[in-house]
């Protein structure tokens, strides 16, 4: 498929409801406002703006039993799951504009029975500077959004594993965690024993970014829907200070860039998350620019090429 014929579907998700900090709510316009709309159209996209879908305010209560806000945190997964459902039914690649990442669960999920109903083999790139595998008794904050991957292996309370109504909606070889340099002590324990395969920084330091991007695309073909799910923490914290928790020692612009241009370069995006963009702490919504310069080299956009 050319970048010509390709429709996406923008999906705005206003919500901080998994976040540790508010301000992901205002994620999906300051992307709007960074031209998320015209950089895509740029690419020869055909681009719908769908607006944003809806759900609780955030009550900013304490954790219960584990989770902060576990029934609105269902409520915007549910709403997510059908948005990014009826694109992919409607044959547009969804995008959505997050919001914060626990709404990475009902994107993926959608994707997921996508997948099985079409006979595609399903890829997931998730990347961030969190392994987002906690779970109710391991998390040290209750946040959602440090649990979504953990919800798609099935592991979590059954309203969110199973969103869809069946689960899990991934197995663990199935996805690839890239930029990751923050894992608290309980989730490295269940990393471990799940033997997930996940791209940390000392990896990307040690081998080079395009060595891992090899390695994370490898066996991806023309069967495969690669989603990738970008937490915009995944970036070094002085090109992206826009989000809630900046981690140091993240990917640079230049292995950003790489990173996309090479998934670019597969041929095989059916859909992507852009989530934890956090205005709130940004700087004259630099974060958000950035996320939209990457994101144009993830359509296609490179140096020498058109
Ligand atoms: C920590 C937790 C987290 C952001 C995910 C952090 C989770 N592991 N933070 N994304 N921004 O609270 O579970
Ligand atoms: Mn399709
Ligand atoms: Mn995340
Ligand atoms: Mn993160």
């Amino acid at each position: 498929m050319s970048a010509r014929e390709t429709r996406v579907a923008l999906i705005g998700a206003p919500t901080d409801i998994g976040a540790g900090h508010r301000g992901a709510s205002m994620g999906p316009e300051a992307l709007r406002v960074a031209g998320i709309v015209q950089a895509l159209r740029a690419r020869g996209l055909d681009v719908f703006d769908t607006g944003n879908i809806g759900g609780p305010l955030n009550p900013w209560l304490p954790p219960v039993d584990g989770y902060r806000h576990l029934d609105e945190v269902v409520a915007w997964n549910r709403a997510t799951m059908d948005a990014v459902g009826a694109a992919l039914a409607s044959d547009r690649l969804p995008i959505l504009l997050g919001g914060d990442h626990s709404l990475g669960l009902g994107s993926i999920t959608a994707v997921a029975r996508h997948c099985r109903q079409n006979g595609r083999t399903l890829r997931v790139l998730w990347l961030d500077a969190h392994a987002d595998f906690n779970t109710s008794e391991l998390t040290p904050s209750g946040n959602v959004h440090g649990m979504p991957v953990a919800c798609l292996f099935g592991i979590g309370p059954r309203a969110l594993t199973h969103l869809s109504g069946e689960a899990p909606m991934l197995l663990p070889d199935q996805i690839r965690q890239i930029g990751v340099r923050s894992v608290d002590e309980g989730e490295r324990r269940l990393v471990r024993e799940v033997g997930l395969d996940i791209y940390d920084m000392r990896y990307i330091d040690e081998i080079g970014i395009r060595q891992v991007m090899t390695q994370a695309l490898y066996g991806v073909d023309e069967d495969t829907h690669l989603h990738v799910s970008f937490d915009v923490d995944f970036l070094d914290p002085a090109i992206a200070p826009g989000v809630g928790t900046t981690v140091s020692g993240g990917p640079n612009y230049r292995e950003a860039q790489l990173v996309m241009e090479m998934i670019a370069d597969s041929g095989r995006l059916g859909s992507l998350d852009i989530v934890e963009l956090n205005p709130a702490f940004d700087l004259h919504n630099k974060t958000a620019q950035l996320a939209v310069d990457l994101v144009e080299s993830l359509f296609g956009k490179s140096t020498l090429m058109r």
